[in-house]
């Protein structure tokens, strides 16, 4: 099976009607799209997803943010899939990120940034799994 990771759409760029253009940048990458879908994370479901940050200090702001309106998550599928979402994305911080990749197109802040990318194949497939069943995937 090729390599699978999971991006999201995030609020702000939903909001800014984004969806089409950054869904466009996978499939002119490579990436297909396997699975797809638009929701409103709450609170305690944004919380879960980010447990790795859960001692940072933006913890409770980030999960604010990213269950403040709908989101789009989604499972990319290609060669190199982790890294190549990773290299559309760009750096985490918009400021920094390299001119023409998604944060820097549409990213708002250091928060705002647009997109989430899965940063290796362990954890892409756990944050697969923590949004769809294996029976939506095929
Ligand atoms: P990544 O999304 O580029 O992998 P991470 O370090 O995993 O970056 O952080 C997860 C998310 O937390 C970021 O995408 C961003 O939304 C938010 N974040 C990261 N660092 C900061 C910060 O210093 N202040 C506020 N939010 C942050
Ligand atoms: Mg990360």
């Amino acid at each position: 099976m090729a390599e699978r990771t999971l991006a999201i759409i995030k609020p702000d760029a939903v909001a800014k009607h984004a969806i089409g253009d950054i869904t466009h940048r996978y499939e002119e990458a490579g990436l297909s799209p396997k699975a797809m879908r638009m929701m409103c994370l709450s609170k305690t479901c944004a919380e879960g997803f980010y447990a790795v940050h859960r001692e940072r200090p933006f913890f409770n702001d980030l999960t604010t943010y990213m269950s403040s309106g709908p989101v789009v998550v989604v499972v990319l599928e290609g060669a190199d899939a982790v890294k190549k979402n990773r290299d559309l994305m760009g750096a985490t911080d918009p400021k920094n990120a390299e001119a023409g990749t998604i944060r820097a197109v549409h990213g708002a802040s250091i928060e705002a940034n647009a997109v989430h990318g899965s940063d290796s194949v362990e954890n892409a497939q756990i944050e697969i799994r923590y949004f769809f069943a294996e029976s939506e995937l095929r």
